[in-house]
């Protein structure tokens, strides 16, 4: 397959958010897909069917048109990849596994326009497809998007629903941060003080003084266990994987409040954090600490089956450290050097101990300090199968890639939807710098420094990072997500020769936008905040 056989002109017509690699239309006029399609799903693809037939509100098999979701493992492509041929005479949609079923099963629903995103018809239930082919696979294997629920708790609907657009935009990860020092989100309950006080943060002026949110209300929540193993079960039937972060051992504000032991002495209970930024307080480097972490991960791999845990890492503040007599003992005792040698020493012990239960460690590109690079699996470094989230720039993640790591390429400087959108006075989040739609189509994950050697293989790929200091509620996360992560979403799948921004934004205007307005997506209107 090569991105040359799609004229432009007819790929903008059908509007596909991301771009596929090839589109071409077939002769003739395209089908009718209405009640009575007779559906045939091969084995591992009646997931796809039972998601399809619900969207598009075909609950009947008929003798209609036929639509068959087959498997061809051999593909080019790779499991991801399909081929979307619909004719006069049927639909079929070749996947090179079960995921790239389902994703022509998006694109299939693309075709069928806006109206197929409502979640109840309109005028009925009959959708007029155009006659063509479409072959597509992804670029990359990590197409993600990284939701912050610590800082605001979203309720587990309002997780669900993101699944569904993560879903419609090709997007396969959800990297769930799901403790920081503002609120603790996952039930453990071994250890239950950590959601009965450590999920909740009292009435307070939460913020910096120009925060919008500057208004005295208390704020909480956080998920059981069976709400989390449902989202995994929901991202799961839509070929997402949820990995979860737990932070450590900075961010831990909210734990160490919960159990104060988990600090350094002498700091006390300092309170769910009510403002943000790097707090001081860090977790003490005891043994007693490390099993209570292994215990809190226990449940997490039990919960979600992930082959990578997000452990944080970043930010890790060291001032405790430096006056705390038990912190020096250890840096003296395990000849770490300094307190750097000492925030690598967690990291390195967690690192092993997911690598012995058959995960993978990846946390945010602080983890390369303190040596942690040096020596793979035969030194004191990390274990070859650990992984970086490169969000300070570029230089960690090439630092990672050239060392042998897979990296996840974030910097903040591309992909940070917290950041505003947009320089005027009417923009109504005044965080960070401007990160525009234009911005975040143009970035590319593999940087220069990378390209055409070896190493650019460990850019295993990309994603976009919803902080919410400023976000309290679904609008607020929509306009600040969308339509930036659509940008994002064709980075990560597209092929790079595919990419064209007028095109894209052609796409947007002329398709995509209609298909938010159906979702209920309230995203930034291209004119700006006030149309
Ligand atoms: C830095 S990105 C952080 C977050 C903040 C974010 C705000 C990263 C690993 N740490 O804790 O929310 O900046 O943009």
């Amino acid at each position: 397959m090569t991105a040359d056989a799609t004229d432009t002109a007819d790929l903008t017509d059908a509007g596909l958010i991301p771009a596929p690699l090839t589109y071409t239309p077939g002769t003739g006029a395209g089908p009718t897909l209405g009640p009575g399609a007779a559906f045939d799903a091969a084995p591992g693809t009646e997931g796809t069917a039972r998601w399809l037939r619900a969207v598009l509100g075909l609950d009947t098999d008929g003798d209609g048109l036929p639509v068959r979701l087959a498997l061809d493992s051999a593909l080019a492509g790779g499991p991801e990849a399909y081929r979307l041929t619909v004719t006069a005479d049927g639909v079929l949609i070749v996947g090179g596994g079960p995921a790239g079923v389902f994703w022509g099963a998006q694109t299939l629903r693309q075709l069928a326009g806006p109206d197929a995103y409502r979640r109840a018809p309109l005028t009925g239930r009959a959708w007029h497809l155009p006659a063509v082919t479409v072959e597509d696979a992804p670029r990359f294997a990590w197409r993600g998007f990284m939701l912050d629920v610590s800082r605001h708790f979203l309720p587990k609907d309002g997780v669900l629903r993101q699944l569904d657009l993560l879903a419609a935009h090709k997007l396969n990860v959800l990297h769930f941060h799901l403790t920081d020092d503002q609120g603790w989100r996952i039930e453990i309950p071994r250890h239950p003080e950590l959601t009965a006080t450590g999920a909740w943060r009292p009435r307070s002026r939460y913020g910096h003084r120009d925060s919008p949110l500057w208004d005295e209300r208390p704020h909480g929540g956080y998920y059981t266990q069976d709400d989390l193993r449902e989202i995994v079960a929901y991202a799961a039937e839509r070929h997402i994987t949820v990995v979860p972060e737990i932070e450590l051992p900075g961010h831990s504000q909210a734990a160490i409040t919960a159990y104060p032991w988990l600090g350094n002495p002498g700091y006390g209970a300092p309170g769910v954090w009510t403002d943000w930024g790097i707090s001081p307080h860090v977790l003490a480097p005891t043994d007693e600490v490390l099993r209570f972490y292994e215990e809190v991960l226990s449940d997490v791999l039990e919960i979600f089956p992930s082959p990578f845990i997000h452990i944080g890492g970043d930010e890790c503040p060291k001032d405790q450290w430096r006056t705390s007599p038990a912190a020096q003992e250890r840096i003296a005792r395990e000849g770490l050097g300094d307190e750097d040698g000492l925030q690598a020493w967690f990291i390195r012990h967690f690192d092993r101990w997911l690598a012995d239960r058959g995960r993978r460690l990846i946390g945010w590109d602080e983890i390369l300090e303190g040596g942690t690079l040096a020596g793979g699996d035969s030194g004191g470094g990390l274990s070859a199968g650990a992984a970086v989230s490169s969000w300070r720039g570029w230089a960690g993640g090439i630092a990672a890639a050239e060392a042998g790591h897979d990296v996840v390429m974030c910097p903040e400087q591309h992909v940070y939807l917290d950041h505003r959108q947009a320089d005027g006075p009417d923009e109504p989040m005044p965080v960070g710098w401007v990160r525009t739609l234009r911005d975040v189509y143009a970035f590319e994950p593999v940087p220069p420094a990378l390209a055409g050697r070896d190493a650019a293989r460990h850019v295993i790929g990309t994603q976009a990072n919803l902080w919410t200091e400023l976000i309290d509620d679904q609008g607020r996360a929509d306009y600040q997500t969308w339509p930036r992560l659509c940008a994002l979403a064709e980075v990560a799948w597209s092929a790079a020769g595919r990419r064209s921004w007028p095109d894209f934004e052609r796409r947007m205007t002329h398709a995509h936008y209609a298909r938010l307005d159906a979702l209920g997506v309230a995203y930034r209107p291209p004119g700006g905040p006030h149309p």
